[in-house]
């Protein structure tokens, strides 16, 4: 007789491992997945998904993954329990303060942290717990300079405008491949059919990018420009707006400062001086200009790219600057701000988060801004191996692999060798986390609830959606917040904070958790009961009687209301942005210098199945033709006497990695281009099925020296390298050694 088989269940979600938030559609049996398809119904993502959310169950199988904190001894990683593993690192973490002072314990968040609203909450109470200045994130290498230049023209750092891609008609995207990447601060799942939906409206999408990308391929027109030089280039355009079409500001001029100044500021940059040094023609620059300003609704959109750059800031300032002054900033089809449910901009208080701050403190050794509490991470290695008072001795990681995500790699990698203590908030042995002392495992994915607190504010349409967990978790697991929580109620025990009021306080917390007050955030936002006395309003539990998640509409004009600048008004021309102006123009001067004799500049890219460093372990999304290799120009692959196939042996100021050749046409000539999140065969790094397809880390060759030279962001476009085929070398060995032999 056969075993009758466990009834399928039907779950509904939200996918979390990038920012589209597609809903899915999950059939479980007997405790497993069986399926995972998007869900039509899904009012936000109509069924797209993409070869990444099966993930969600290999993850949650995957063997590699730690099931319980493991502490590093002599005879390898063992066991223990939560007890003892929160103890010890609460106990060492304080021990170490005590003695060599607060901002002796640094700490790294990494990027999906973002994607769970119980990090997002709890996360920064520990961080007030450990009370050092010494932090550090993911968003240092990412959107930092999008965040730094909101705060200043808009007054808060999350009023970050979002392209309005369903109804423009006119699409300038640099820096970005959201076909590869599925968007950022632009959460739009199926960007493919929105961008074809342009093109069938009769409107145009033109790309900017060193490479011709999977998105360039997709749009009307792609134009190449060399890295780095985009400031340069939006300038130029920003110029002809200014001095050709005239600024369209409209209504926006009311409430709107400096625009006089950025006239001034821009007057010199025409096109023909950008085109020196950018590659871009003055009359493509021209062209662009007029039918940006021609266009009906038109929007510039800048992502990655375009913000780990030395003029990361500037770009993103200019950016907002092109928006403005051509009508399409606050407009339909434009750039506008969204209205989420769960408001992290004006909501409450206690909810929300703050508006950010610049400058207050300073990196220790090289003197980098802090930005919002953060400072950047390209000084955490300098910070942990310089020696002097207020050294890091001891490092708190969650949700990061800064030994590859940051620039300069291996001296990281050193650095984090030498610390007298480290813990790591992680679910697996990896590049950064084998040098932990104690890990602590936290729940999967499909183990947790699930809402968008971050992307539902950088999203194309307003919606709203709560998942519940898919499994119940494991008596001995815990959640993120969970740990999160139990850290900081260890340290601020050990420290003597007052007792009953802490108890109190860790007990009430612990029986909220992030749920009751996302319930909260969700009452008193702008859909919630508050508002609507006669209609029901949003909450949790309306979210959840909604599995497929809920309409809100499109984004809509806010401003002036919207605005969190203390004066209500726009700032066209904040101070350090105008400041930093003179450091463009001495960069790329009126008569363009030669470019240097052999160098090349290398940029990073994204593939559909990678997800930054941590889903290579996932038999699913490696397989196929390896993916870590180095694309090169087919002329620049003549000169230098590389082949299709062959090695590279790539050198930068900081390192050295080798790395099998692809020869196209696809990048620019002059451009290199090597995907990032790879470098896994580093010795200690548990992951088997990342083991086999280790490729090596661009961020061996990025360097910790090269940032925006306001925020601090890294400044990973554009890095100077230089490249010999492996077998030359092989060569040059030889007859080395055989002239000495
Ligand atoms: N599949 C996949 N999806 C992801 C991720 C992933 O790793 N894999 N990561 C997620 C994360 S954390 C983020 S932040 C987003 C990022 O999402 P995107 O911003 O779309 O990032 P990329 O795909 O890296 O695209 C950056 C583009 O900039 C180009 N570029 C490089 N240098 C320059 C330059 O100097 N000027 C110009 N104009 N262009 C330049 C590159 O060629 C590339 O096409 O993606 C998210 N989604
Ligand atoms: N050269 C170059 N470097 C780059 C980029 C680039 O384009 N070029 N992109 C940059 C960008 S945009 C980003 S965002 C950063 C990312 O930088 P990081 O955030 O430092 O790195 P990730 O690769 O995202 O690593 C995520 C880590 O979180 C763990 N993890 C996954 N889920 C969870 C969870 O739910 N809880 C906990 N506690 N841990 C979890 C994973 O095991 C992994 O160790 O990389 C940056 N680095
Ligand atoms: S696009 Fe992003 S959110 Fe959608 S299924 Fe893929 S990884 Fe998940
Ligand atoms: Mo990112």
């Amino acid at each position: 007789m056969t075993k009758p088989s466990s009834p399928s269940e039907l779950h509904f979600r939200t996918c979390n491992l990038c920012e589209a938030m597609c809903g899915l559609r999950i059939e479980t049996s007997g405790g497993r997945v069986t399926s995972i398809r998007g869900d039509e119904e899904d009012p936000f993502s109509k069924g797209h998904i993409c070869p990444k959310a099966v993930a969600l169950q290999d993850l949650h199988e995957d063997p590699d993954r730690l099931r319980q904190p493991v502490r590093r001894t002599a005879n390898g990683w063992q066991p223990i329990s939560w007890e003892e593993a929160l103890d010890e690192t609460a106990r060492r973490l304080h021990a170490i303060q005590k003695e060599h002072g607060k901002e002796s314990v640094g700490a790294y968040v990494g990027n999906p942290t973002v994607h769970d609203h119980g990090a997002l909450i709890f996360l920064p109470m520990l961080l007030r717990a450990l009370r050092t200045k010494n932090k550090f994130s993911a968003s240092s290498v990412d959107q930092l300079p999008h965040q730094l230049v909101a705060y200043l023209m808009f007054g808060h750092q999350f009023l970050i405008p979002i392209p309005d891609i369903d109804h423009t008609r006119y699409m300038l995207i640099l820096g970005a491949n959201p076909l590869a990447s599925n968007g950022s601060l632009m959460s739009a799942p199926g960007v493919r059919g929105r961008l074809k939906a342009i093109q069938q409206r009769g409107g145009r999408v033109v790309v900017v990018d060193p490479r011709k990308t999977e998105t360039a391929r997709a749009a009307d027109e792609h134009v190449f420009i060399r890295p780095g030089t985009d400031a340069l280039w939006l300038f130029s355009l920003l110029h002809v707006l200014l001095e050709e079409t005239g600024p369209k500001l409209g209504r926006l001029a009311e409430f709107s400062d400096g625009l006089a100044t950025v006239r001034e500021v821009a007057r010199d940059f025409t096109p023909e001086r950008a085109a020196l040094h950018t590659g871009v023609p003055a009359d493509t620059t021209r062209r662009i200009a007029r039918e940006l300003s021609a266009s009906e609704s038109a929007v510039c959109y800048g992502r990655l790219g375009v913000s780990t750059q030395a003029f990361g800031a500037m770009c993103q300032w200019l950016i907002n600057l092109i928006n403005l002054v051509t009508g399409n900033f606050d407009r339909e089809g434009g750039a506008l701000f969204t209205k989420p449910a769960f408001d992290v901009v004006q909501g409450p208080r206690a909810l929300a988060m703050g508006r950010g701050s610049f400058g207050r403190w300073r990196s220790r050794v090289r003197g980098l801004p802090e930005f919002s509490g953060d400072l950047p991470v390209a000084a955490l290695g300098e910070e942990i191996l310089t020696e002097g008072p207020g050294r890091i001795r001891a490092m708190l990681t969650s949700a990061g692999n800064p030994v590859v995500s940051t620039p300069n790699g291996r001296q990281l990698d050193k650095a984090l060798e030498s610390l007298d203590f480290m813990v790591s908030i992680d679910p697996y042995i990896n590049e950064t986390t084998r040098h932990a002392h104690i890990i602590l495992p936290p729940s999967t994915h499909l183990e947790r609830s699930h809402y968008d607190l971050a992307f539902h504010v950088l999203a194309v349409r307003n919606t709203a959606k709560y998942s519940p967990p898919l499994f119940p978790k494991r008596p001995d697991s815990k959640h993120d917040w969970e740990i999160f929580l139990e850290l900081k109620h260890r340290l601020e025990k050990l420290r003597g904070a007052p007792r009953v009021q802490g108890e109190l306080e860790y007990r009430t917390l612990k029986a909220l958790g992030p749920d009751r007050l996302l319930d909260v955030a969700l009452r008193a936002g702008p859909y919630g009961l508050k508002l609507r006395p006669f209609r029901k309003g949003l909450s949790l539990a309306s979210l959840e009687a909604q599995p497929h998640g809920v309409d809100l509409g499109p984004l809509q004009p806010s401003l002036p209301g919207r605005l969190a600048t203390r004066d209500r008004r726009i700032q066209l021309a904040p101070e350090l942005l105008v400041a930093d102006v003179q450091r463009l123009r001495q960069t790329y001067p009126a008569d363009a210098p030669a470019p240097e004799e052999g160098t090349l500049l290398l940029i990073g890219r994204r593939h559909l199945r990678d997800n930054n460093s941590w889903l290579h372990n996932v038999p699913r999304l490696v397989s196929g033709k390896p993916r870590c290799t180095l694309m090169v120009h087919p002329d620049d692959a003549r000169r230098l006497g590389l082949r299709e196939g062959g090695e590279a042996f790539i050198t930068s100021r900081v390192g050295e990695v080798k790395a099998p050749v692809t020869v196209t046409d696809e990048v620019m000539q002059g451009v290199v281009s090597l995907p990032h999140g790879y470098g896994h065969g580093r010795e200690g790094v548990r992951l088997r099925v990342a083991g086999e397809h280790a490729g090596v880390s661009i961020n061996d060759l990025t360097d910790d020296r090269s940032l925006d030279a306001i925020s601090g962001n890294a400044a990973f476009s554009g890095v100077q390298v230089r490249i010999k085929p492996v077998e030359s070398i092989r060569t040059e060995e030889q007859l080395e050694q055989s002239a000495t032999g």
